[in-house]
């Protein structure tokens, strides 16, 4: 009897999984899911520029400019790690041309500089750095040279191409490899038209399982702007066709938004700087972002189901600085502080999906882990007694699609009246802040939704804002 008792709970559990489980519309890659769990990691701008005190190096300066006198990746990892930071995409290239590794296809690398009596290799340094602290590496590298002498011919795509390969091989397995978009003149004044097909071709044979970034991918979207933030409604969706990558992109509002109905799934990455600049300039080490500006960056990208790419650039010594680091750790403590544990779990708490008691792992704190929404739509959270909280954070489970189109929150206060406001997407995580409210229980309703909705994970908070 208890076997058949069991044997029908199995059932019954396999069949309602079974018929919950039918992912909807575009889908993640597992390159592309892996991706999105990473949320925020580091991007790190160094070269020429550094020493120049420029932004965009002219690709004419002399190699021997760059020589930091006190260079250690070791120190970048140790702050990256403290920081929650998941990894460090380095500018191995940047638009002047100069490489960070002693590359066979360019007479303008650290071999030809001082540093290292010209034995030194940036990407070595960090791929190993990185690995001692359980980092994962990433490259960037410019398309745009304005250097190379071969810049402005077809034989160009052949160096690049190389280069990429060389990168790979030595410094992979890489998390993810950045394509910018900017393409302007080079040493000879002309134009170059990238072999766009052959680089991704190149790239999906030698490391398949690295995610790529430019304006529209083919697995990272840009997301429109360089200050960190994601569209308040973001889809993790876009149609590319007719679009190219630099001035050919779709329109920022679109790249920041998505498309609802879009055929590929390509989610946003917020890159943004920790100081005005993207390299480093002494005359900014005033003007880092604070703790809670960044903070709020974090909320405005991770919170809207965007991944988080924070600059910060090393100094002259090779350093990051005191100012940098500083931020950082006031970074990482509140968000520790705001996200250490979910009111849900306070005691005497009820939560109720669709007026059921079993919620399943809704609450686990694992995205992919998820409860289908039935008829009511609804998820229901009663307090034994009032509650100060002022943030609700949602999670879909990406691989089955991005489904939810907007949602509700009210609250029940403990004066009996209503609090409610309401947002659009989801998607990979959606963090809603609000004017703090003492709260009796809180209701979310999914009110639009592409197919039947799937919560991954809820949790709520009183987070210091
Ligand atoms: C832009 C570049 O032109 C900037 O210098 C910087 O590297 C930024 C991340 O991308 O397109």
């Amino acid at each position: 009897m208890l076997n058949k008792t069991i044997g029908l709970l199995i059932a019954l559990t396999v069949s309602t999984i079974l018929t919950a489980q039918s992912p909807s519309g575009p889908l993640p890659s597992p390159r592309q899911l892996a991706w999105a769990d990473k949320e925020f990691y580091l991007f790190t701008h160094f070269g020429p520029n550094t020493f120049t005190d420029l932004e965009w190096g002219k690709g004419t300066e002399n190699e021997e400019i760059f020589n930091p006198t006190e260079l250690d990746c070791r120190q970048w990892c140790r702050i990256a790690k403290a920081a929650g930071a998941k990894g460090i995409i380095i500018t191995a290239k940047h638009h002047d041309g100069f490489c960070l590794w002693p590359s066979k296809y360019s007479n303008h690398t650290v071999a030809q500089s001082k540093w290292r009596n010209g034995k030194g290799d940036v990407l070595r340094e960090l791929a190993l750095a990185c690995k001692e602290y359980g980092l994962e590496v990433g490259i960037y590298l410019s398309p745009w040279d304005r250097n190379h002498p071969k810049y402005g011919t077809s034989e160009y795509n052949e160096v690049f191409i190389n280069m990429m390969k060389e990168v790979v091989a030595r410094y992979g397995p890489l998390f993810e490899f950045w394509w910018d978009g900017a393409n302007g003149e080079g040493p000879n004044g002309k134009k170059q038209i990238y072999d766009w097909h052959r680089f991704q071709q190149t790239m999906r044979t030698i490391a398949p399982n690295t995610p790529i970034f430019s304006d529209i991918g083919p697995d990272i979207r840009w997301v429109g702007n360089e200050n960190g933030i994601a569209g308040e409604t973001n889809w993790n969706l876009l149609d590319t066709a007719g679009f190219s990558r630099g001035e050919g992109a779709p329109p920022t509002d679109t790249l920041n938004a998505g498309n609802v109905n879009g055929h590929l799934w390509l989610p946003a990455e917020c890159d943004v700087s920790i100081r005005p600049g993207w390299f480093y300039h002494e005359s900014e080490d005033t003007l880092v972002k604070t703790p809670e500006k960044l903070f709020d960056l974090y909320l405005k990208s991770v919170g809207r189901g965007a991944n988080l790419l924070l600059n910060v650039p090393p100094d002259r010594r090779g350093l990051f600085t005191s100012f940098d680091s500083a931020a950082l750790m006031g970074f990482r403590r509140r968000r520790e502080e705001s996200f250490r544990s979910s009111l849900i779990h306070q005691r005497g708490t009820t939560v109720t999906v669709d007026g059921e008691k079993n919620i399943g792992n809704l609450s686990d704190g694992n995205g992919h882990t998820f409860i289908t929404l039935g008829k009511g739509r609804d998820i229901n959270v009663a307090f034994a007694q009032p509650t100060l909280l002022n943030c609700v954070l949602l999670q879909e489970p990406i691989q089955m699609g991005q489904r939810v189109k907007g949602f509700r929150i009210e609250i029940k206060k403990e004066d009996g009246t209503v609090f409610e406001t309401s947002a659009t997407t989801i998607g990979h995580k959606r963090i809603i802040t609000f004017p703090a409210q003492s709260a009796r229980s809180i209701r979310i309703v999914v009110t639009d939704s592409k197919s039947v909705p799937l919560i991954g994970d809820l949790g709520v908070y009183l987070i210091k804002i």
